[in-house]
C-alpha cells in the first residue's frame, strides 16, 4: 500500500480551472493526491474502476466535483465508505445551483460533505481534506495552525492602511 492520498475527481476537463484552487492548496500543504477527469454519466465504469483502484491504493479522502445535474460524488459515495466532499461547479443555465442542490441532498446514511459553488468552494475541500488527514498527522496539523494564523494576519495588515476609528 503506497502512502496516504487524496483523489480528486472531477466531471469534465471544463471543470479544471476552478479546481486548480485545490490542487494548488494541496500541494502547498505538500498533500499527495491523484486527479483525473471522470464523468457520472459519461463514463460510469471508468469511474466505478477507479475508485477500486484508488482504495487498493491507499485513498483517505475523495473530492468530487461536478456541475450541472451533478451526480459525480454521490455516484462515489455509493461506492466507497470513505469520505467525500463534493464540490458544486459554477456554469450551465443556473449556474451551479443546480449543481450545488444535486450534490448536497443526498440521501440518509450516503452522504456527501458539500461545500460552497466554486473557488471558495474548492479551496475548502482542499481544506476540509487536508483537516481529515490532519486528524493522524500532527505535521499536516501545525501546518493548519500555521495557515490560519497567516489568515489573520492578512486581515489585519488589509485593514492598517483603510481602518478608521473614533
Ligand atoms: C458536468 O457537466 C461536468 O462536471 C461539467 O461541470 C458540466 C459540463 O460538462 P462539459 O459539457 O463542459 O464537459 O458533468
Amino acid at each position: 500500500m503506497s502512502k496516504e492520498f487524496v483523489s480528486i475527481i472531477i466531471g469534465s476537463k471544463s471543470d479544471y480551472k476552478v479546481m486548480e484552487n485545490c490542487i494548488n492548496l494541496l500541494k502547498d500543504f505538500e498533500v499527495p493526491y491523484e486527479f483525473l477527469v471522470s464523468s457520472a454519466h459519461r463514463t460510469p465504469a471508468r469511474t466505478k474502476d477507479y475508485i477500486k483502484e484508488a482504495e487498493e491504493k491507499g485513498v483517505k479522502v475523495f473530492i468530487c466535483a461536478a456541475g450541472m445535474a451533478a451526480h459525480l460524488a454521490g455516484a462515489v459515495a455509493a461506492a466507497t465508505t470513505k469520505p467525500v466532499i463534493g464540490v458544486p461547479m459554477p456554469g450551465g443555465g443556473l449556474d451551479g445551483v443546480d449543481a450545488l442542490y444535486s450534490t448536497v441532498q443526498m440521501p440518509a446514511g450516503m452522504p456527501v460533505g458539500t461545500v460552497a459553488i466554486g473557488n471558495a468552494g474548492a479551496k475548502n475541500s482542499a481544506y476540509l481534506a487536508i483537516q481529515i488527514l490532519a486528524l493522524n498527522n500532527s505535521e499536516l496539523a501545525n501546518k493548519l495552525t500555521e495557515d490560519r494564523k497567516k489568515q489573520a494576519e492578512k486581515v489585519e495588515n488589509d485593514s492598517k492602511d483603510i481602518e478608521v476609528f473614533i
